[in-house]
């Protein structure tokens, strides 16, 4: 097996049965594993609720590290698209092109900078400070704020050995509250200031409604960001006629953007809230239960997807749910698309090969099934290409 493959735990259940059980802090998980049933369970929002009590779709549970509702994400229609219209502008930024040079610049600096080095740490050296330097784009903040997020290291919600790190997390809250007063007094063009100055149904966006957007931005897009990127340099190590074909031809870049989020599925799973009593693939679902979408396993159902535990660059035909389905779909799709695109050209232009030196694998425990998910830590070694 090779170092860089992210193995499928869900195929077994996903075929027999169609849905998985995990334990999470005595709130159990009924996981849907097919992807007919992630989607239509996802569009279903009366019965499989979002806006449940803050923390508890997440898996594990956050209900009791945090009170704050994040917002869109924690909110049921037609308020969700309320707010979503709301923010989803800000989130469309990086598709122009000044954005895009900017994140050009950044991510051709830190691949110079790991072309001098003798070995690198992938996920801190690399992907953390892409992720965090990429974040100073969206937010609209200085860069030198980058420094401050990449000292708080990969995971906000969690520390080493520890599912759950209620103190680690209130470091993210203590200075995104810190940061709200800061552009309440004096405004800038940032994104807290744009949102604390927006008009959501005739008044003002309050303090912890715009804590509520930001906590997500930092927390939704961070460990994802950090996994695609380190998964990506570790498959085109391993894989030296990819990187070649990246080369060769470019333009199915943006394909093999979308395959590597289906093959890595970098968010394993989100829960909803069951609102009355239903059937899940003909298994009860108690009111007040929780299911799971399980991106992961959707996206290697082969009844979608031919060789689904194979990355196939050019992919033609690819609905895959990796940012999600419906009306809660990424929000930050658009800027991780950008990092994903951006340094997989960068990578191409720049480095002949990678060798993979060591490497620590990050191993998911969803209880019954244990998935990959990415690494702690893997040190490599860049080879500049000499044209
Ligand atoms: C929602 C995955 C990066 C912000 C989602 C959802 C998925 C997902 C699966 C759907 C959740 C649900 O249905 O409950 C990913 C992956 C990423 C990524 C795989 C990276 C490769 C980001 C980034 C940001 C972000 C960089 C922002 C900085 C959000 C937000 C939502 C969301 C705000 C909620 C949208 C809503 O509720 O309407 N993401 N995400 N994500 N993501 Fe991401
Ligand atoms: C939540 C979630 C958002 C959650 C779309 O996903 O990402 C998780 O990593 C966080 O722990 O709080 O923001």
């Amino acid at each position: 097996m090779k170092k860089s493959a992210l193995p499928d735990p869900f195929e077994k259940a996903r075929e027999s049965k169609g849905y998985g059980k995990m334990d999470d802090q005595d709130d159990p998980v009924t996981m849907l594993l097919r992807h007919k049933d992630v989607r239509k369970t996802a569009h279903n929002y009366k019965t499989f609720q979002s806006g449940a009590v803050p923390g508890r779709i997440v898996v594990p549970s956050e209900v009791n590290i945090r009170e704050t509702r994040q917002i869109p994400f924690e909110v049921d229609p037609p308020v969700h698209g309320m707010y979503r219209a709301l923010v989803e502008p800000w989130f469309k930024r990086p598709l122009q092109a000044e954005y895009q040079e900017k994140l050009a610049a950044q991510i051709a600096n830190i691949i110079d900078e790991v072309l001098q080095e003798d070995s690198v740490e992938v996920v801190t050296d690399l992907a953390l400070k892409l992720q965090s330097r990429a974040l100073t784009l969206l937010l609209n903040t200085p860069f030198s704020k980058s420094e401050t997020w990449i000292s708080w290291g990969t995971h906000v919600f969690r520390s080493e050995g520890e599912a759950l790190d209620g103190d680690k997390a209130n470091i993210l809250y203590d200075y995104i509250d810190a940061q709200i007063d800061r552009a309440a007094k004096s405004p800038t063009d940032d994104m807290y200031s744009v949102l604390l100055d927006s008009e959501f149904e005739g008044r003002k966006l309050t303090k912890e409604e715009v804590k509520g957007v930001m906590v997500l931005t930092f927390a939704g897009g961070r460990d994802t960001v950090i996994n695609a990127v380190t998964n990506a340099i570790a498959y085109l190590a391993e894989n030296p006629e990819s990187l070649e074909r990246l080369r060769n031809e470019p333009e199915i870049t943006g394909k093999t953007v979308e395959e590597m989020i289906r093959y890595f599925s970098p968010l394993t799973q989100m829960g909803r809230v069951v609102t009355e009593d239903t059937f899940v693939c003909e298994h009860a679902a108690k009111a007040d239960t929780r299911v799971s979408l399980c991106w992961a396993s959707a996206n290697r159902d082969s009844k979608v997807f031919e060789n689904p535990n194979e990355i196939v660059m050019d992919r033609k035909i690819n609905p895959h749910v990796g940012f999600g389905f419906s009306h809660h779909n990424c929000l930050g799709a658009t800027h991780a698309r950008q990092i994903m695109k951006i340094l997989l050209q960068t990578l191409a232009e720049k480095v002949s090969s990678f060798e993979i030196l060591d490497c620590e694998e990050n191993i998911e425990d969803l209880h019954h099934f244990k998935r990959k998910v990415g690494f702690h830590s893997i040190h490599m070694k860049f080879n500049p290409l000499i044209k």
